[in-house]
């Protein structure tokens, strides 16, 4: 396991109001990728994506901070032009994880974060929510090909709300690191591990819990031991758009064998495989994703307002 080393990333970090606003007065903010816009979903779904996402945040009274690099520096909270120009999927946008940064940073390559990048500029920008749809994890192909959100995960102190890991995957292997890894899975409202697109997958969870204040004190309690992982709280996708995992298989099993063929390998491998299952399965893997993306912000969004600090009453 890589050693913790703090990161010197503040003459980077460039805040929106609303966010610098949230954060200096300890309100609830919710960190949101942009790898999912710049590399996980097609045009035009990836901007609209992004807006709804930051109004289910708001719609539970937290602050969204969609998270991105943009002309050399990592934004916390994008402004519409900035999320656009993110979202423009002809300009050339960068995946950006741990390794990218540096790159990225200094030839002022515009880039999306992956969970891995979202979870380094959060922890930075001192953010302790943070929600997406799905995280990496190891291949199914290759065990080497094990996805850098994994070691962030075990490094980085953040509630992170997703529908477990994608179902391209391989799950069990992934649940195995993430033991290795120290990093607690939480159901929420659910005692299996989600598939992503699909509510089950035949795995369990470490816990099962049924509100947003049970996941605090389970974070709390972590943390206050002196753990330093994230608490990995997994959602099922919304049942009315979820697709059952019997029948999206065969449609993964085509895609993963067409990436074999055509030789795709580093960060384009996720990428190739969503988009494929995509056309594969006439799009229904789509609706679920951007369902599921959504219903986890909002999640999100009720345990950073239980997390944080409750306003004080004024006395008189
Ligand atoms: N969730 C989605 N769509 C995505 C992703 C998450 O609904 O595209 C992105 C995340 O940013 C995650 C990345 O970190 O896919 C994993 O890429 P890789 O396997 O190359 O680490
Ligand atoms: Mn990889």
């Amino acid at each position: 396991m890589t050693k913790p080393i703090t990161l010197n990333l503040k003459k980077y970090l460039s805040f929106s109001p609303e966010v610098s606003k949230a954060l200096s007065r300890n309100a609830p903010v919710v960190a949101l990728e942009t790898a999912v816009v710049t590399h996980g979903l097609p045009q035009p779904q990836n901007y609209q994506l992004a807006k709804d996402l930051e109004k289910a945040v708001k719609s539970y009274g937290a602050t969204p901070a969609i998270i991105g690099l943009l002309d050399g520096k990592i934004h916390i909270g994008l402004s519409d032009p900035e999320l656009k120009s993110l979202a423009n999927l002809s300009q050339n946008t960068r995946k950006i994880s741990r390794r990218d940064f540096a790159i990225a940073l200094s030839q002022k390559i515009n880039g999306g974060t992956t969970v891995a990048g979202t979870l380094i500029a959060a922890k930075a920008a001192g953010i302790k929510v943070f929600a997406t749809g799905g995280i990496g994890g190891v291949h199914r192909n290759s065990h080497f090909d094990i996805s850098a959100d994994l070691p962030e995960l075990s490094q980085s102190p953040l509630i992170v709300v997703c529908s477990g890991a994608k179902s391209i995957l391989d799950l069990p292997a992934t649940l195995e690191y993430l033991e290795t890894a120290g990093v607690p899975i939480i159901g929420y409202q659910t005692t299996e591990f989600p598939a992503f697109f699909s509510r089950e997958s035949g795995l369990n969870v470490d816990a099962s819990v049924e509100t947003p204040a049970e996941v605090v004190e389970i974070a709390k309690a972590h943390w206050g031991i002196g753990l330093n992982s994230a608490i990995l709280v997994v959602v099922p996708p919304p049942a009315s758009t979820a697709v059952p995992h019997a029948q999206i298989e065969s449609v993964i099993e085509n895609a993963l064998s067409e990436a074999r063929e055509l030789k795709i390998s580093g960060a384009k491998v996720t990428p190739f495989l969503l988009q494929r299952v995509k056309e594969l399965s006439n799009g229904a893997s789509l609706e679920s994703n951007l369902s599921l993306l959504i219903n986890n912000a909002s999640i999100a969004a009720q345990i950073a307002s239980e997390l944080a600090p409750k306003p004080q009453l004024q006395s008189v």
